[in-house]
């Protein structure tokens, strides 16, 4: 009432004017203007040919990377994953709208090869690439086929919406967001055996709010994990920010001890810090002594 206020409206022009406001209101409706909820959509729009880059990386695991993923459908395997998101507002998308795709795509992972990840995504799949010995969520099926991918929908019409998305962080249930949040839960459910933790010790390195402390980290099943293995990576060019037993590091080692895991956590693995060093070897940490 305080906009018609403002047009100095007396009496009946006031209620002409309301009258005019519901009829606005329910014409924006109708057309879609809704699409834009309360979030101005500033990011970038799904995935150019999204549909033809997941059923084609679909075929390429089933056929290439992993036949023992098992028989599935891979136009199916899209529709499933679009209906998730399809003409609804994609900042209303829940974990739950991907379940039928999750449980459709779903499949074993060898026991011991789980491995997770925190602000080390390259340095993660290069070590996958170069050992062949663990399968990250990237090297799933489910993983395989979204991988730097970006998607989303719009209420007013079907398929992917090409042009803008809202951006990760402007909502709690963003079509990407939400995706990535159901495939880590569904991800670490599945953990058996030994368990690796790769996270970035030049960084805040067990993060408050990141997918690997507030999922993945609770759906570990004691009884099915028999120890995890953390690897802090500093950076070639560092700095040394948190170590084992330092910082928030200190802080998942806790909670380790709590939920009554076995751990081992090593600064700087090895193998890791060789890999890291193929592309730097002039740096002095990188220094072989040769
Ligand atoms: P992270 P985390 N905006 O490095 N996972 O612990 C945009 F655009 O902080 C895999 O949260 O580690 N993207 C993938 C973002 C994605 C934003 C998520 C943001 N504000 C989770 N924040 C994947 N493959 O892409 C985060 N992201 C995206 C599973 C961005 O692509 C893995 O099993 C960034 O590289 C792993 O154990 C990625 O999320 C754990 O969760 C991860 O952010 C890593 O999640």
């Amino acid at each position: 009432m305080s906009f018609l206020n403002t047009l100095n409206l007396t009496g009946k022009d006031k209620s002409v004017g309301l009258l005019l406001g519901l009829i606005l209101l329910s014409h924006t409706e109708r057309t879609g203007a809704k699409d834009k909820s309360n979030v101005v959509q500033k990011g970038k729009g799904s995935t150019a040919k999204l549909k033809e880059i997941m059923i084609g990386r679909c075929f390429n695991y089933l056929g290439t990377i992993n036949p023992n993923a098992g028989n599935k459908d891979c136009s199916k395997l899209w529709e499933a994953f679009l209906r998730a998101f399809s003409e609804k507002d994609p900042c209303k998308i829940t974990k739950e709208d991907y379940k039928p795709f999750l449980n459709m795509a779903d499949h074993d992972i060898p026991i011991g090869q789980s491995i997770f990840w925190s602000q080390t995504k390259e340095l993660i799949l290069q070590y996958t690439d170069v050992t062949h010995k663990v399968m990250p969520l990237e090297n799933t099926l489910i993983g395989f086929m979204l991988d730097g991918l970006n998607w989303c929908g719009k209420l007013s019409s079907p398929g992917p919406n090409y042009e803008a998305c809202p951006e990760w962080n402007s909502c709690t249930n963003h079509s990407m967001g939400s995706f990535w949040r159901a495939a880590s839960e569904n991800y670490a459910m599945k953990a058996q055996g030994e368990v690796t933790v790769l996270l970035n010790g030049s960084a805040n390195a067990f993060r408050e709010n990141s997918i690997f402390r507030e999922i993945e980290l609770g759906k570990l099943d004691s009884k099915r994990v028999t120890s995890v293995h953390l690897w802090i990576m500093d950076n070639i060019d560092g700095p040394d920010k948190e170590s084992c037993g330092v910082g928030s590091v200190a802080v998942l080692e806790n909670i380790l001890k709590e939920k009554k895991i076995k751990y081992t956590c090593v600064d700087n693995y090895k193998p890791v810090k060789m890999l890291q060093c193929v592309f730097k070897l002039d740096r002095p940490s990188c220094n072989t002594g040769t």
